[in-house]
């Protein structure tokens, strides 16, 4: 047997034992590391005469092609035997039911910001948050509310300093504020949160929550203003027709001001929302202020736009028919049960938020 036929049994036998990468890269060292058999054997192609030479390299090259292709097989069989075994380790039964003790719900507030979020993102705003607890300047002072302003009494406020510079925030307008003056416009973003005012009866609860949008950029007008809440109200209500009125209103904050409102009528008790002679209030909008965009650094004479802001509690207790917003913050088991949402049951417009 010739040297070179040793070399390729020996070869052989090992690679047919070789079970994992670390045997194959000792069985690669062995013939064609430095000093590898293989190695070996081309080193010695200098000692031997010419014609020896030309039939030997031919050999010792055709056995090189045939170890080094057996190596190469070897190496992806190995991978996958472990990729396969990689699988049936993680494998994981899909068709196994949820667990019974699953049973958490969405709260209805959760559930609707979640909507209205999917609703004005797939127009391109984005979410901004900010803290609840706020600075004068920030919650009144650049939102253009004088001092002398009702809005800033003590009934309504929670001031949580003496010197009334440090307050629970009344709406979540100071984070529009923060948004403008830490970043560069345009601006597009919406802004859900909880809100607080001193005030506690059937109808209002001290802590609610609101969700404001605004947008700002170059040449945006009343038009934009319309078409954004047109579409909004639709898609929230899931209604391919809504009848709609822009009422005149007077906020400190816009120039010029309006509420909206939806048409309704009540059907075997039950409200149809959409049509009908009656009308209800669902939100407050308008363009904003020149000396709103002044304090929050933006330049009025290139940038304008509109803001708009609205009652989540309120909304949610429309579209769910939930009569007593008290229940809302009391934490009843029994209540989240019946009003909650499923958790896997995440909003999306392509599919129908509610369903
Ligand atoms: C309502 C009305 C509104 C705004 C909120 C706003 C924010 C900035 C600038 C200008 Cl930073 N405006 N927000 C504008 C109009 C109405 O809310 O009824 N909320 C429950």
């Amino acid at each position: 047997m010739s040297e070179l036929d040793k070399i390729s049994s020996i070869f052989d036998a090992k690679i047919g034992s070789a079970k994992s990468k670390e045997d194959l890269q000792n069985l690669k060292t062995e013939f064609f590391g430095k000093n590898g058999k293989i190695t070996q054997q081309f080193k010695t192609l200098a000692s031997l005469d010419p014609q020896k030479r030309k039939e030997f390299a031919s050999n010792l090259n055709k056995i090189k092609d045939d170890l080094t292709n057996q190596l190469e097989e070897k190496s992806s069989e190995i991978e996958n035997i472990e990729i396969n075994q990689k699988l049936k380790n993680e494998k994981v039964d899909i068709t196994l039911p949820v667990r019974p003790y699953q049973q958490g719900k969405i709260h209805p507030v959760s559930q609707v910001i979640d909507e209205i979020s999917s609703i004005f993102s797939e127009i391109g705003f984005s979410v901004a948050e900010g803290p609840d607890v706020e600075t004068e300047y920030n919650n009144f002072t650049a939102l253009n509310t004088p001092e002398d302003h009702p809005a800033r009494d003590m009934h309504d406020t929670f001031y949580l300093d003496e010197n009334k510079k440090i307050l629970l925030r009344t709406h979540t307008s100071p984070v529009q504020i923060r948004a403008m003056l830490n970043g560069k416009p345009p601006f597009k973003i919406i802004v859900p949160g909880r809100t607080y005012r001193c005030d506690s009866d059937q109808t209002h609860a001290p802590m609610f929550h609101q969700l404001e949008g605004l947008h700002i950029d170059k040449n945006i007008t009343m038009g934009h203003l319309k078409g954004c809440l047109d579409y909004f109200v639709k898609e929230f209500f899931e209604v391919k027709k809504i009848k709609m009125r822009f009422r005149p209103s007077h906020f400190p904050f816009t120039e010029p001001s309006a509420e909206v409102d939806i048409g309704y009528r009540i059907e075997n008790d039950k409200i149809v929302i959409g049509e009908g002679d009656k009308w209800l209030e669902v939100l407050g909008c308008g363009m904003v202020h020149p000396n709103v965009l002044k304090n929050a650094k933006v330049d009025s004479k290139k940038y304008q736009g509109f803001a708009f802001g609205m009652g989540i509690d309120r909304l949610a207790m429309l579209k769910y028919g939930i009569n007593d917003l008290r229940a809302f913050f009391e934490t009843d088991y029994r209540w989240l049960s019946h009003f909650g949402f499923d958790p896997l049951d995440v909003p999306t417009n392509y599919r129908g938020l509610s369903k």
